[in-house]
């Protein structure tokens, strides 16, 4: 049992996995990866860059779901234990009073509970062009949506799973309408969660694995030392983009403020799944839940654009990876 640095809820009820005898690695792979395959529904060209929480003792989660038309969209889905998930066939049917901004196709979507529901950002199309949408649901039964966070273009926002100095605090990455170039994380308030200002920039891309563009991933796990910010991270090789992941501390109550930051990634696409697939050489993390009491963390994690996996790892693992390295 590690000593408690997490602040959060306990999550017993998935099958954790221990660390593979003989392992030097911060992070390992579940046994049966991947979790979700891409013909989960009979619609599905691929199931990837999805969003859990846990809910009601069980877990829910909002799913990108790629039809054959090959439309982006965001789907619910149920589990019992974190790894076997029953998705809806049909996209989230997302109530919204302005049809200005009415969702019509989505992606990379993330999940937090905050205060007293849950929210969902994703990546919106409006009018053709990539956006933070913005929505929330009590239940997972009705899920209400509301204004887009920033003006276009955008992608990978992810919201604190707490108010920060009084207000809402969201991540995001000021993008283009293609398959950006660039990229950089950045942090924004909000009173209200549609007014969105006070913008800090947090990191920029470095060298190595993430030196062409990087993207906040899972909503930031707080700890005794800082938030756990894990995020993605591109390298433009001659064969076209690599994704990986790697992790970051921020400071609590300044977050803009990075305290250590990895050289090296955490995970990287070597295995078969996340080599091969739509797009290969994708590691795309889009949710962490973490087991505050014992400081387990499981990964959820898009793979090369087509199906879902999973990857433990440890708090105090590791907040030691981002300092010592
Ligand atoms: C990004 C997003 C992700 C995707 C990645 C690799 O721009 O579209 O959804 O996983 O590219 O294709």
């Amino acid at each position: 049992m590690e000593k408690r640095i997490v602040i959060g809820d306990a999550v017993p009820n998935m099958p954790w996995e221990e660390k593979p005898a003989g392992s030097g690695e911060i992070i390992w792979r579940y046994s049966k990866n991947p979790i979700i395959p891409r013909n989960l529904l009979p619609s599905s060209n691929s199931i990837f860059n999805s969003a859990v929480v846990p809910f009601n003792g069980k877990f829910a989660g909002v799913f990108r779901c790629d039809d054959k038309a090959r439309e982006m969209n965001l789907h619910r889905g149920f589990s019992e234990d974190g790894i076997n998930w029953q998705i809806d066939p049909e996209p989230i049917p997302f109530i919204c009073e302005d049809p200005e901004i009415k969702y019509t196709h989505g992606y990379d979507p993330r999940v937090v509970f905050l205060e007293d529901r849950y929210y969902i950002t994703w990546c919106n199309v409006y009018e053709k062009a990539p956006t933070i949408g913005v929505a929330y649901t009590f239940d997972f039964e009705k899920f209400y949506q509301l204004e887009n966070a920033f003006l276009p273009f955008n992608r990978n926002g992810v919201l604190f799973p707490r108010r920060i100095n009084g207000k809402y605090a969201m991540l995001s990455r000021p993008s283009d309408n293609g398959h950006t170039p660039f990229g950089d994380i950045y942090y924004s308030e909000s009173p209200d969660m549609i007014h969105w200002g006070h913008h800090r920039l947090v990191m920029r891309t470095t060298r190595g694995w993430q030196e062409t563009k990087i993207g906040a991933g899972p909503i930031p796990i707080e700890t005794t030392e800082g938030w756990l910010m894990i995020y993605h991270g591109v390298l433009t090789s001659c064969n076209g983009f690599v994704y990986s992941f790697g992790a970051a501390l921020l400071d609590l109550e300044e977050p803009w403020r990075v305290l250590h930051r990895s050289k090296q990634y955490l995970l990287s696409p070597q295995e078969l799944y996340e080599c091969v697939g739509d797009v290969p050489n994708v590691v795309f993390p889009c949710a962490a839940l973490c087991d505050a009491p014992t400081g387990r963390i499981a990964i959820y994690y898009g793979a090369a654009d087509t199906v879902t996996a999973v990857a433990f790892t440890t708090a105090e693992g590791l907040l030691d990876f981002v300092k010592n390295n």
